[in-house]
């Protein structure tokens, strides 16, 4: 069974990806996201791999993985490690980073700055740093943040949204995505997608924040309500009723019926999926975001002279179609 966020099957490469990982965490935390995306997108081509690794010009052979990784990953299959590894990430200034960057709503910015102020741990945070709103939440549940849960606790947070959202407004549709979906053994939050018909205001949201905040179920608002065109998202805190219940992340996003699949898509992931199937789409000629799927775009340069026409996309599978991609079930998106 497998360890990694709880994926199905045999993990193969564990070493290599957890050297490769290490690299990655690292260049994130002190805001070299371009490098840490090289190393991601390594690493989800390893996964897709699926068998061992044995030499370098089977390294090489995999598709996205260029000379240069496969010298690293031929150095940790030798060494079991990597020197860069030790250069990089076992020294106190990253380990801090790593630790500050963690905290949420703290970016590499702010970490860096703390650093340099001196601050080395969550408790010179907690006493010595100017703190938002959100990191004192952020320092505050730490841990509980920092915890992944299972699957039926996923299942017990999304039903007490439900119930709240279809006491409010029976006609709305609630699903849980993210991770959940993808049907990964761990989830780090609970993302919930709400779909309402067209007609209904969108001040659903508010409504439905407001009653879980009532009874005590959302303990802490990350984000009250921040809008993204036709989209709504909610970002906080809750606590399933009852003892040693730990506060977990809760995201709960509403969307128009017309933006169903393509929503459905986007917030059910994973990240490194969503940033390769638009890529795609935008090779076609096309354009997929989490509002639709349009085509006929016409650009010059950095310029759109021609905004195209949105594609109707009733399920994912249509998405999929449209862009001549065999469907992949979530299970499968993680890449
Ligand atoms: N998402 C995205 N790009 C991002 C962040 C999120 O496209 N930078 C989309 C894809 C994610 C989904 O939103 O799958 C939910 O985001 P989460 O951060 O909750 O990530 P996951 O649910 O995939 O993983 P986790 O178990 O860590 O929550
Ligand atoms: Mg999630
Ligand atoms: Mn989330």
């Amino acid at each position: 069974q497998s360890s990694n966020k709880g994926g199905i099957g045999m993990d193969y490469n564990c070493q290599v990806i957890a050297e490769l990982q290490k690299l990655a965490d690292a260049f994130r935390s002190n805001g070299d996201q371009w490098r840490a995306h090289g190393y991601v997108k390594a690493i989800s081509a390893i996964r897709a791999y699926g068998s061992e690794i044995k030499t370098f010009e089977e390294a090489q052979s995999i598709s996205g993985i260029g000379a240069k990784m496969a010298a690293k990953i031929c150095e940790i299959l030798e060494m079991g490690t990597l020197r860069k590894v030790g250069e990089i990430c076992n020294n106190e200034k990253n380990q801090v980073m790593e630790l500050f960057t963690k905290v949420w709503g703290v970016g590499p910015a702010t970490a860096q700055n703390w650093s340099i102020n001196g601050f080395r741990t969550l408790e010179d945070l907690k006493t010595k740093a100017h703190l938002t709103n959100q990191q004192k939440i952020g320092l505050k549940h730490f841990d509980d943040i920092q915890d992944r849960m299972i699957r039926e606790e996923v299942e017990e947070i999304g039903t007490m949204v439900k119930k709240a959202a279809l006491d409010i407004e029976p006609r709305l549709k609630v699903e849980l995505c993210g991770s959940y979906r993808r049907g990964k053994v761990t989830c780090g939050d609970v993302d919930v997608l709400i779909t309402k018909p067209d007609d209904i205001c969108i001040e659903i949201l508010i409504q439905i924040v407001g009653q879980l905040r009532e009874t005590g179920f959302i303990t802490d608002d990350l984000v009250k309500i921040e809008v993204n065109k036709t989209h709504k998202k909610y970002l906080g805190l809750c606590r399933l009723p009852g003892a040693n219940q730990r506060y977990r992340r809760l995201d709960i996003f509403v969307v128009p019926q017309s933006e169903y699949a393509t929503a459905l898509m986007h917030y059910t992931g994973s990240a490194l999926f969503n940033r390769s199937i638009r890529l795609l789409a935008t090779n076609k000629g096309m354009s997929l975001s989490e509002h639709s799927l349009t085509a006929g775009i016409v650009r010059e340069g950095k310029d759109i002279l021609n905004d195209g026409y949105i594609l109707p996309t009733p399920t994912e599978e249509s998405i999929f179609t449209q862009l001549e991609l065999q469907y992949r079930p979530p299970e499968e998106r993680d890449h």
